[in-house]
């Protein structure tokens, strides 16, 4: 192996383009699924529960005319206390500011985690729209309010000793789910999301969930769009409250579900890690059928 193309720097000083990981950036090997729109959030950059391996896959295998970037793409709060970034995190973002180049429409909303972004709202890098809130109109004519979701959390504050006694749970299982996951991939088994099991076992999430949905359905309303698009709780969702159409994309730390408009204005949610799965298991069987 040449020491040489694994290095980047010394890639950038020979005047290539930089490597940024030990696998080929973009293979193409897939044809991409085309959407008109594609929401992701959530994804935490920087922690050690991003499934960066998932999202790589799920960048390769799509494209759209517009992408939001629906905040808590980097966790700020997270690096600050602990630097963490490996060549996968990298890829995501080389990945991303490819697509701008492509011809993308890309509007990064900041979240909490990455509020650190907010200061340049209005502002854009690399083809990448800052924005607070942003407002999407549908090919059916719908107009989604677009916005990360933690601007409820003022609202929510009855909720926030749950918020709090959460915290170090959450923490606990996060870790868990990624200990688990190393197992699974060591033994072939495809990802799972424990934390999403978990967290739809107890009630008190539940009805802080639907809480909170409630709350957001309910703001979108007052300020007269047809419906909301968010992140922030990472459970992902599709319905109707109140007369407003409520869109969660969910996360890529537990769930790894993205939300997608088709062409004709028709939404959906991606579970991305069982599209692998079953892609997986359609590209096995042939082996399995032969032994
Ligand atoms: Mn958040």
């Amino acid at each position: 192996m040449n020491a040489i193309t694994r290095l980047p720097f010394d890639a950038v000083e020979l005047g290539h383009e930089p490597s940024f990981a030990s696998r080929e950036p973009e293979t193409g090997e897939r044809p991409r699924r085309r959407y008109r729109t594609i929401w992701i959030s959530d994804v935490h950059l920087g922690t050690r529960g991003c499934n960066a391996e998932l999202l790589i896959d799920f960048l390769d295998s799509t494209d759209s005319d517009t992408l939001y970037l629906v905040g808590d793409i980097i966790d700020g709060w997270r690096l600050k206390k602990r630097f963490y970034w490996p060549a996968a995190h990298n890829d995501i973002v080389w990945r991303v500011l490819k697509r701008a180049r492509r011809g993308t429409r890309i509007v990064y909303i900041p979240g909490n985690h990455d509020e650190m972004f907010r200061q340049f709202t209005g502002l854009s890098f690399g083809g990448v729209e800052i924005r607070r809130k942003a407002i999407h109109e549908t090919a059916d004519g719908r107009k989604l309010l677009v916005l990360h979701g933690d601007e409820f959390d003022a609202i929510m504050l009855a909720h926030r000793w749950l918020a709090y006694v959460g915290d170090a749970a959450y923490g606990l299982l996060m870790r868990l789910n990624v200990a688990v996951n190393l197992v699974r991939r060591r033994m072939g088994l495809p990802y799972w999301s424990l934390s999403k099991v978990a967290k739809h076992k107890v009630k008190n999430a539940v009805a802080f969930i639907g809480h909170f949905e409630h709350v957001v359905a309910h703001e979108a309303g007052l300020r007269g769009v047809d419906g909301v698009v968010c992140g922030h709780i990472h459970t992902a969702e599709m319905r109707e409250i109140g007369g407003i159409a409520y869109y969660n994309d969910g996360d890529w730390v537990e769930s790894c579900t993205a939300l997608v408009e088709h062409a004709d204005g028709r939404m959906e949610v991606l579970h991305w890690a069982d599209e692998v799965a079953r892609r997986t298991a359609v590209a096995a069987r042939p082996a399995r059928m032969a032994a």
